[in-house]
């Protein structure tokens, strides 16, 4: 395998103009005849005609209805003598593959009888003999032939124009795509399916056909994802003027998916988990997940396909966009300011405990990489939600309006072309002549090209005498693989100041004549820039960064009682919060430092790790009416172990884990009372919506119940544990079903196993239900070592099915995510680890090397895990027959 280039990219030689593809599917061989009309690109200089294939059976290439030489050059097909000049070439390829075999879920495959399809980003070569790159752009006519009763749905992109009956019980249906599209948007699907179906019209008064394809049984969980594409075509319209582009647009879910879901033009594919929900079976953050996937994948429409990406570097021009778009969506479906900011913090919590750690780590790249081996890895938190805060200061530096404008010019540009990341940001820019992004683009542009995640510092200094308070912003970035040399980043901070008793101050610039309001944003572009702010009547409290308008670590040199000040009265919420987990995070870490040189570190400092004053403050925030309850428990949540372990050079993970759950226990126990109310007022909300507010009480209710049964385990107390038993047993929604069942397993509670096996025995015909309660018990707090074994026992459940991605996931990966169970001093966590990577690229390399990943911060172990962690990846490393992809992230980890 040999690492891909940026810097190499050259225009195709060839242009495919159509394509028309004839399948005649089935499992074992499916034969695919592609005829394709073919020109060569007059702005290159002519070459052979070479096409991309992977696990092919080539029977038959003709050129203009005759016979042609040709030859293979590894898995590409080289056609040297085609006709010179610019004429179109008409070219027949034969070839078969055999979809039963797809264990990589690549190409065509076959999931419990269904035949699907995954083009992107290099499965379309697995399928037939293509230029499989997106600038190549073509039309596409596509003819599906297979037994009727076994297949009797058959679909694929666009139109559907033609369909009928053929000899031996077999049938066709023909569509035609009235878009051109590159390959990796190319799909198909061929089973026993059932649609719920909606009509449409849209605010131009077309009609469309929408369409949520699902297996029978499962129809009556189809109908939040058909209210969640109605609301995305609804929103896309209002939003940003785009309509649907097409008659019919439809949604077809499996259970064999190797990740979340995928935009084919017109039939997008979903993996069941964003697709299914009823209350039975779905938790409110599934109905939150469903609407936002539905959502992301319908917005591609516009940002991905009418307008694509020229090369995979430049993946995160559609897939950035589309998070940015997919998160205003959700936050503009929630409504509410203060529901806006519950999924402003999730948003930022991804992005801190995920993207962060990857952008310090080994696979660290920038939101426009400059090389890879293997793409599929590149699929990353970094070309997805670094790529939105991209795009989102962006949004922030233009302003709402001028964003639609930006993105107006985007289209007008650039419609039906596979572009950039340069020309997204030049679109932006150039509708918005007069704002600070056209000031400084080129610089701004260093956000796509310098990895790392910078470190913005805060200074203040407050002189009495002036009553001038001078803000001192300086930025610097660590080096990262490959870039030692990081220059000044464009940081948009947003801010204010407070008083001490939490009062706005007006903001004036010195250089002003009056004051501008008690919120604005500071443009920082140097790498250090004061800003000095007249008539400020007293040492003012910053609160920076607000609603996290640029994704850099903040330094900032807060007293406790200043951030006490800010979650109490900053009027961002976004930074109430930010003040509750700095605090958190600054007890943890100190408390971490302490108990370095002890082996149990909940011995030495028993429940005494958080100050009264924050367990008040604490206290104030659960018991405030007027807060939301999703707020509550944001700001109740201490900060995640992963997160806290970004802070520290060296991460003994079973200090973290021990250290973090002594503070949760600490809250358990001081906020007793509290938690009590919580429960009492929260745990009914009456028959189901999976609504913003009664989410955030269920989560609220969900959490006291969990903190009830943490401190029930320390008392003795039979009571909550038999509350939350009784919970498991007749809860009227998964929501709070699961959260019993999960307060009792967290809590290690006796009657947690008897929980589970009821709960199995209720939901073992239903595969995504199966996949929790893997999940749940991957993820249990660990009592002397007993998740390990636990869960080797369970790879030996009836129901565990390694092969299946959504099992796989629920039950592996949530173990050897799972820090305090995963990293054991006789190292058994990680050779489970090595076990299963190899185990699962023998048949599937993304997900294998996903799991991989796990391992990506080994470095920052002390002993003896680090050397247990090293010998494991080596072993790994050992084997000669690993994929690309395992290799490439196995590579950079020991590099
Ligand atoms: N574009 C797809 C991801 C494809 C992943 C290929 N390994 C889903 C999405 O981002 O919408
Ligand atoms: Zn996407």
């Amino acid at each position: 395998a040999t690492a891909i280039y940026r810097a190499d990219y050259e225009a195709p030689a060839w242009w495919i103009d159509t394509v028309d593809l004839t399948f005649d599917l089935d499992p074992a061989k499916t034969r695919v005849l592609s005829k394709m009309r073919v020109r060569r690109n007059p702005d290159v200089t002519a070459q052979p005609l070479r096409l991309d294939g992977d696990e092919l059976n080539l029977a038959r290439v003709m050129v203009n209805g005759g016979g042609t030489s040709f030859k293979m050059d590894g898995d590409q097909l080289v056609l040297e003598n085609l006709p010179e000049g610019h004429e179109p070439v008409e070219l027949e390829i034969f070839t078969t593959c055999c979809p039963a075999k797809n264990t990589k879920l690549m190409g065509l495959y076959v999931s419990e009888d269904t035949f699907f399809t995954q083009c992107e980003a290099e499965g379309f070569r697995r399928i037939t003999y293509f230029l499989d790159r997106p600038d190549v752009m073509a039309m596409y006519t596509v003819t599906l032939r297979a037994s009727k009763a076994q297949y009797p749905v058959l679909l694929s992109n666009g139109n559907l124009v033609e369909s009928g009956d053929l000899e031996d019980g077999r049938h066709f249906a023909k569509w035609v795509d009235p878009h051109k599209k590159p390959s990796y948007l190319f799909a198909l699907v061929a089973g026993n399916l059932v649609a719920r179906e909606q009509k449409i019209k849209s605010r131009a008064g077309n009609e469309h056909l929408l369409q949520v394809f699902v297996r029978p049984g499962d129809l009556e969980k189809t109908e939040h994802a058909m209210n969640s594409l109605m609301h995305s075509v609804a929103w896309d319209e209002a939003r940003f003027g785009l309509s649907l582009d097409l008659d019919r647009f439809m949604i077809v879910a499996t259970s064999d998916f190797n990740m979340g879901a995928m935009e084919n033009k017109g039939l997008n594919i979903f993996n069941t988990k964003y697709v299914l929900a009823s209350q039975a079976t779905a938790t409110d953050t599934d109905y939150a997940n469903i609407e936002s996937v539905v959502g992301h994948e319908y917005f591609h429409n516009w940002t991905g396909n009418r307008v694509t990406c020229r090369d995979w570097f430049q993946l995160s021009l559609k897939e950035g966009l589309t998070v940015f778009r997919d998160q205003e969506f959700s936050m503009d479906m929630a409504g509410a300011a203060s529901a806006r900011a519950v999924k402003r913090i999730d948003d930022v919590r991804v992005l801190r405990t995920v993207q962060f750690p990857e952008d310090a780590g080994p696979m660290a790249h920038p939101v426009r990489p400059d090389s890879y081996i293997e793409i599929n890895n590149f699929y990353t938190v970094t070309i997805y939600e670094k790529g939105a805060e991209v795009v989102r200061m962006q949004h922030n530096l233009v302003g709402r309006e001028g964003f639609a404008k930006g993105m107006k010019l985007y289209f007008e540009r650039h419609d039906g072309q596979a572009v950039t990341c340069d020309d997204f940001s030049q679109a932006i820019a150039d509708a918005n002549p007069e704002s600070a992004l056209a000031e400084n683009l080129q610089q701004f542009r260093r956000w796509y090209s310098q990895a790392g995640t910078p470190v913005l510092k805060a200074v203040g200094q407050y002189d009495a005498a002036a009553q001038t308070y001078t803000l001192t912003l300086s930025q610097s970035c660590a080096p990262t693989v490959g870039q030692s040399e990081k220059l000044p980043f464009v940081i948009p901070v947003q801010m204010g100041l407070l008083t001490a008793a939490g009062q706005a101050i007006a903001l004036q610039l010195q250089s002003e004549e009056a004051a501008q309001g008690t919120s604005r944003m500071l443009v920082l572009t140097e790498a250090e820039q004061s800003f000095v702010f007249a008539n400020v009547p007293e040492a003012p409290v910053p609160s920076l960064l607000r609603s996290f308008s640029a994704p850099v670590v903040l330094d900032c040199e807060f007293s406790d009682a200043d951030l006490l000040t800010l979650l109490a009265h900053d009027s961002d919420p976004f930074n109430q919060w930010e003040a509750s987990q700095r605090l958190g995070l600054r007890y943890a870490l100190k408390f971490i430092a302490a108990s370095a040189d002890t082996e149990s570190a909940n011995d030495q400092f028993g429940t005494e790790i958080l100050p009264a004053d924050f367990v008040q403050a604490m206290r104030r925030v659960l018991q405030d009416d007027k807060l939301d309850a999703a707020f509550k428990d944001l700001v109740l949540t201490l900060p995640s172990e992963s997160y806290i372990a970004e802070q520290l050079a060296e991460v003994d993970p079973q200090r973290v884990h021990t250290v973090r759950e002594a503070m949760i226990l600490q809250l358990a126990s001081s906020l007793l009372p509290a938690w009590e109310a919580a429960w009492e007022s929260n745990r009914d909300t009456g028959a189901y919506t999976p609504d913003h507010v009664s989410a955030g009480r269920r989560a609220l209710a969900g959490r006291a119940l969990s903190m009830l049964c943490l401190n029930a385990v320390q008392t003795g107390d039979t009571i909550w544990p038999g509350k939350a038993y009784q919970r498991c047993k007749d809860a009227g929604n998964m929501t709070d079903r699961m959260a019993a069942l999960a307060a009792l397993v967290y809590s290690a509670s006796p009657l947690a196993e008897q929980a589970l096996q009821r709960f199995h025995a209720l939901f073992k015909n239903d595969a995504l239900v199966l996949d929790k309660w893997f999940a749940l018990q991957g993820a249990a707090s660990d009592r002397g070592g007993n998740v390990l074994p636990a869960v080797q026992a369970l790879m030996k459940h009836p129901d565990f099915q390694i092969k299946n991605p959504n099992r796989a996931r629920s039950l592996i990966f949530s173990y050897c995510n799972n820090a305090g169970a995963f990293h054991r001093a006789d190292a058994a966590g990680y050779a489970f680890w090595a076990d299963r990577v190899i185990e699962i690229d023998g048949f599937n390399p993304q997900v294998a090397a996903r799991l991989t990943r796990v391992m990506d911060r080994w470095k920052k172990l002390p002993e003896p895990y680090r050397a247990a962690a090293r010998t494991a990846l080596e072993r790994v490393a050992a084997k000669t027959d690993l994929s690309n992809d395992v290799r490439e992230v196995i590579t950079r980890a020991l590099a």
